[in-house]
């Protein structure tokens, strides 16, 4: 039985991937960093089937410990600070957590176990202010938020350990993938989580900022799929994942509205306090090359992911509310 190690276990990609592990036969190892209170919401219907330890990507001799005690044969870096606004905030943790954590991560393979295959959850944020449309492996970077230019240290070092010391180290340059256990913080689940409390009486407005903003909206699900797909290749290499469609935050909130009879604009008050220092352009993914050499596709389509969504929360608040 293979042993996957998920760094970010706690996290929406962390609770996704365990579950397709599981299905495959692994045996799963999720890390999360101590907390004061447990933050197992997404994976609690997995605790008895995964070990949960503790580690975090600031402290090396935790990862060392990690690998030495459980021995995996594949480690999947999902953890991060990953909330852009944030990193404007706190850009030294960001960079602390998000770009060194990434070494810190490689260093202990390197000094555990060499033939532990390695996943790097890189991002679309990474091309920023695209150089290029739609972006694919190839697409220079141009990151604009300190979240942004960490993610890029990471893609780097990842493909620097694979070329200096022969690692078996992948990244994958995902664009933004959604889900009902999105964080609440996100644009998605922040319109979601809205209109279903609209909808039952709980809110009367839902504040976002720009509503011209567009994004590669996939399902988390598939995502997942895709990284583990990237560990099973003969060689090591970068893949870009997305699905090659662009919507707008206001059309994530006609769906999303409209699902439950409501018409977003009685509702959406734009507020500047969201805007962003620095905006990305138009990121479009071109994910042939993972159509090509994994066999990947997105399966969920856009409207698909809004609906998909908008009905979780509505059932888990009206189960509250009842
Ligand atoms: P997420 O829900 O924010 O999860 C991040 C995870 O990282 C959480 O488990 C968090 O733990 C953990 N973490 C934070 N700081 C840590 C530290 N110092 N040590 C150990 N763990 C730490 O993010 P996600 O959406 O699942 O995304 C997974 C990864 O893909 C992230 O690296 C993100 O940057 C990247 N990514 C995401 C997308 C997307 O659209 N979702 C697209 C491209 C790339 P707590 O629960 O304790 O906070
Ligand atoms: O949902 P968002 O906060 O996601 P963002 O910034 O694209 O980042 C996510 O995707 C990245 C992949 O490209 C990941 F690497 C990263 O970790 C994260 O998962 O914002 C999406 C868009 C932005 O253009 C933002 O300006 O929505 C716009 N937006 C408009 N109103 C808002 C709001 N975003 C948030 N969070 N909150 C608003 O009220």
């Amino acid at each position: 039985m293979p042993t996957a190690i998920i760094m970010g276990i706690t996290g929406q990609d962390g609770s996704y991937l365990a579950e397709l592990l599981l299905s495959k036969g692994y045996k799963v190892v999720g890390v999360a960093r101590r907390a004061s209170t447990v933050t197992y919401e997404r994976i609690e219907h997995l605790l008895d089937k995964i070990s949960v330890v503790q580690g975090d990507l600031t402290d090396q001799g935790s990862l060392i410990a990690l690998l030495e005690e459980h021995k995996p044969t594949e480690v999947y870096n999902l953890a991060a600070q990953s909330f852009v606004p944030t990193s404007w905030n706190q850009p030294a943790l960001t960079g602390d957590v998000t770009a060194l954590g990434v070494t810190r991560l490689l260093e202990a393979i390197r000094y555990v176990d060499p033939k532990i295959r390695f996943y790097q959850a890189s991002s679309s944020e990474m091309f920023g202010k695209v150089l290029e449309v739609p972006q694919r492996e190839t697409t220079p970077f141009y990151p604009r938020s300190p979240y942004g230019v960490a993610k890029v240290y990471g893609h780097y070092i990842t493909v620097n350990y694979r070329e200096s010391f022969n690692l078996f180290a992948v990244s994958g340059i995902l664009f933004n993938h959604e889900s009902p256990r999105r964080g609440l913080e996100f644009v998605t689940r922040k319109i979601s989580d809205a209109v279903a409390k609209i909808k039952l009486g709980l809110a009367r407005e839902l504040r976002l900022g720009n509503l011209e903003s567009q994004r590669d909206w996939g399902f988390a699900g598939d995502y997942v799929d895709a990284m583990w797909r990237m560990l099973q290749q003969d060689q090591p290499d970068n893949f870009v994942i997305g699905t090659g469609q662009t919507h707008s935050v206001q059309e994530f909130c006609e769906i999303a509205f409209g699902r439950v009879g409501l018409d977003y604009k009685d509702h959406v008050i734009v507020d500047e306090r969201y805007y962003r220092p620095a905006e990305v352009d138009l990121l479009i993914s071109d994910s042939s090359k993972a159509g090509k050499i994994l066999g990947w596709e997105p399966q969920v389509e856009f409207k698909q992911l809004v609906e998909m969504m908008v009905d979780s929360d509505l059932k888990r608040l009206s189960a509250k509310v009842a």
